[in-house]
């Protein structure tokens, strides 16, 4: 990696897609995040996207995050569930590029195992030439192998974390399809009330009441997301969650102004 710490931005697959409708891509959410990457400018900027309507229904349908059973059609599923996240990724990467933005695809598939859905060993020769050359690299959750299970879903969330507990991120932020936590979900209760500011303590205590996410989602919705997000904050990353579906949050978010949505930090 070159000397300045990465900034993490992990896309969540519920602003990209349509989660209702099976692999359905919100190309104006895409576009317009692609246009405030290319206008934050970051050149230590790594990219993770999630699953959305594209990975999870295909993952579900077939198990595949329990691994590996004997059934042709689990093997065809562990297939299928790579392929469709190829398909948003190339979405994701068209859009990236034809906004100048000088991004490359790093498959997960391609160089994590996992054991047991942990990540266990990470190939990460192409990210350090990417990095040499501030480049952006863009992985994703994905299909993975793995030592016990045969394989798994690794999320985009465990990944954020690995990476920027790996090679100490100066900060993660979270694009999501509301503006940050809430105390119950503000897409049904029009009283949910946001929280701003979180410490390690207290996110411990509001996690139980972290909700799913609708349509299926192998991973655990932000229940999930932020489960997996602790161990990066346990290390003293910095994280805001923020709307990825609203102008300018993102880059507001990356460019450390402030942003309506949830900061979160040790103590
Ligand atoms: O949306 C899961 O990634 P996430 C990816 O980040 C698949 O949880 C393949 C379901």
């Amino acid at each position: 990696m070159n000397d300045a710490k990465p900034v993490i931005l992990k896309i969540g697959g519920s602003a990209i897609t349509d989660k209702n409708v099976e692999s359905t891509p919100r190309t104006e959410v895409i576009n317009r995040l692609a246009e405030e990457i290319k206008r934050a400018d970051l050149d230590n900027l790594i990219i993770v996207h999630g699953g959305g309507s594209f990975g999870h229904p295909t993952a579900a349908k077939y198990g595949i995050k329990d691994g590996y059973k004997e059934d042709p059609s689990n093997k065809q599923g562990f297939a299928e569930t790579q392929y469709i996240m190829s398909v948003l990724n190339g979405l994701v990467m068209e859009s990236l590029i034809w906004h100048d933005v000088p991004a490359i695809c790093i498959p997960p598939s391609s160089c994590f195992i996992t054991e047991n859905g942990k990540i266990k060993f990470f190939d990460d020769t192409v990210l350090k030439s990417a990095a040499k050359m501030v480049l952006t690299p863009v992985f994703y959750g994905d299909a993975v192998f793995d030592e016990k299970l045969g394989f798994t879903i690794l999320s985009g969330d465990q990944l954020v974390a690995y990476l920027a507990i790996k090679y100490k991120a100066s900060k993660i932020v979270l694009g999501v399809d509301t503006d940050g936590l809430f105390d119950s979900d503000p897409k049904t209760n029009p009283n949910a009330k946001p929280y701003k500011h979180l410490t390690l303590a207290e996110l411990k205590e509001i996690q139980p009441k972290l909700g799913k996410a609708a349509g299926a989602d192998v991973t655990g919705g932000m229940a999930g997301k932020i489960a997996e997000l602790i161990p990066a904050i346990e290390q003293g990353v910095h994280v805001t969650i923020t709307g990825a579906t609203k102008g300018l949050s993102v880059y507001r978010a990356l460019t450390d102004q402030s942003v309506l949505g949830t900061e979160i930090e040790k103590a």
